[in-house]
């Protein structure tokens, strides 16, 4: 049997499953690896001299291997091209990209040493599977290299229109990076469309239904929406009820009803608009004062970056304000917490919470959506509230759906959902839970590799 290869730019520590780290791809991935895989990156450390050969790590038969960068490489790489440009760029926020041709050296640079850590380890038949923005030009590194064997990609993030993709300087390198890969994969049919339709327009390559014909080779591109661990993740939300943590969380909700938000501290999810759509439903709606308080829990993120140090400054502040405005001595209206929650503690959150408010201004999909439908009890459920840009919103269209940018929307659904009837909330929530439990992590990760396998 082929051995898969996974390289994403951060590998999780061995075997860490349930332990308090924030981010989708190694929750997804996790649950899937089997013994034998080889999982290759970067070790997250900064180092002055970065050795050439990966330190080695075992756990339930999976091999990691990672390496370090160096400060100059972390700065051009990881802080400049890949979440100063391309992050905001594929996020629609061209206001906030920032783009410099030494960033982008480095960033090839550093896909260049990856490749060569990687390939002596490579072996003849085996699955390559790089994940994510960082790494777009490691599969025409590894070709220049001289590998022949087969390489996938997969895009966590959108996929942008032309009209915003010409924006980025070397569009058209990227695209052709993209190209090198054997499979390349999208959350959604929008960003696959889209890619495609950049691919014609910027490389002169003919596209034929959804594969890229490149000299002499063919790109197969594919929409392969991730999911998660529903099963499992259900099982824990339901035992964590029975947690002291659970029960003090309830206690101090004295029978009012939680509202829940979690993710990282990121621009792209929408967290000002959010809680001014918060701030909205009291004065709008102010018979809801007192029934609700809304726990935000923002896990802080990529803080070496500019823009990110300025929105934890923004939140802080209309935080105070909001509690400011509308706290009374014994309610409080908004818990805004940058520390990140155990994830059992979290599923347990997500179940005893009313509403579940996932309000990204743009996500190529967002687990949390699936993750608070997963944890409701069938029997007496929450409402998710998603923003329509969320890649999740394709498949969940039973959730109220909002524009994220329309603070009165987020205020109006947040008051439906306060005052939706238990049948309604059961005949949305069935629906939805049957979508959730039909797309899961390993379905996506083995059409992915089913793919891969037959390119
Ligand atoms: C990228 C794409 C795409 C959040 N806070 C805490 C915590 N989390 C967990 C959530 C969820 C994961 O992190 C976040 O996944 P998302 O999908 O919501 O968002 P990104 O991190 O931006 O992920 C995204 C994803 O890749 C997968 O392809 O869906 O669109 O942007 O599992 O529960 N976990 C814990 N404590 C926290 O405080 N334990």
């Amino acid at each position: 049997m082929a051995r898969l290869v996974i390289v994403s730019n951060r590998v999780p520590p061995p075997r860490a499953g349930s332990g308090a780290s924030a981010g989708g791809l190694a929750v997804a991935l996790q649950s899937f690896v089997e013994p034998g895989t080889l999982w290759f990156g970067w070790s997250g450390r900064v180092v002055d001299k970065p050795s050439d050969t990966p330190r080695m790590a075992e756990g339930q038969g999976v091999s990691y291997a990672t390496i370090d960068l160096s400060g100059v490489d972390y700065d051009r790489f990881y802080v400049g091209f890949a979440n100063s440009s391309l992050w905001p760029l594929l996020h629609f926020r061209l206001g906030l990209m920032r783009y410099r041709r030494e960033d982008f050296e480095g960033y090839l640079a550093v896909n260049g040493d990856f490749a060569d850590a990687l390939l002596p380890m490579l072996r003849e038949g085996d699955l390559v599977w790089v994940h994510d923005y960082h790494l777009i030009p490691l599969a025409a590194a590894l070709r220049a290299r001289g590998f022949t064997g087969r390489i996938g990609f997969f895009l966590h993030i959108p996929f942008v229109p032309a009209s915003v993709l010409e924006a980025l300087p070397p569009a058209y390198e990227l695209l052709c990076a993209l190209c090198a890969f054997d499979v390349v994969g999208f959350q959604t049919r929008t960003h696959l469309q889209d890619f495609l339709d950049c691919a014609r327009r910027f490389t002169g390559f003919t596209v034929e239904g959804e594969e890229v014909v490149t000299n002499g080779r063919r790109v197969r591109a594919i929409a392969d929406p991730i999911g998660i661990d529903a099963t499992g993740f259900a099982r824990v939300a339901a035992r964590s009820t029975g947690t002291a943590y659970i029960r003090r969380m309830r206690e101090s909700l004295v029978g009012r009803n939680l509202a829940i938000s979690a993710e990282r501290l990121d621009y792209s999810k929408g967290l000002p608009n959010r809680f001014e759509g918060f701030a909205r439903l009291l004065t709008r709606f102010p018979q809801q004062q007192r029934r609700v308080s809304l726990l935000q829990i923002a896990a802080r993120s990529r803080e070496d970056v500019a823009e990110y140090q300025a929105l934890r400054r923004e939140l802080d502040r209309l935080a105070g304000d909001i509690n400011g405005r509308f706290s009374q001595f014994d309610w409080m209206p908004l818990h805004y917490m940058t520390q990140t929650v155990a994830r059992t503690k979290l599923a347990g959150l997500f179940r005893i919470a009313r509403i579940g408010l996932v309000t990204p201004l743009r996500d190529g999909m967002n687990l949390v959506a699936k993750e608070f439908i997963a944890a409701q009890d069938p029997a007496d459920p929450g409402v998710l509230i998603l923003s329509r840009f969320a890649g999740a919103a394709e498949e969940l269209s039973d959730a109220l759906l909002v524009n994220p940018y329309d603070p009165d929307a987020i205020a109006e659904a947040m008051n439906t959902a306060l005052e939706m009837p238990l049948e309604e909330r059961q005949e949305r929530h069935a629906v939805l839970r049957r979508a959730v439990f039909d797309v899961t992590a390993a379905r996506y990760c083995n059409m992915f590799v089913d793919a891969l396998k037959a390119a």
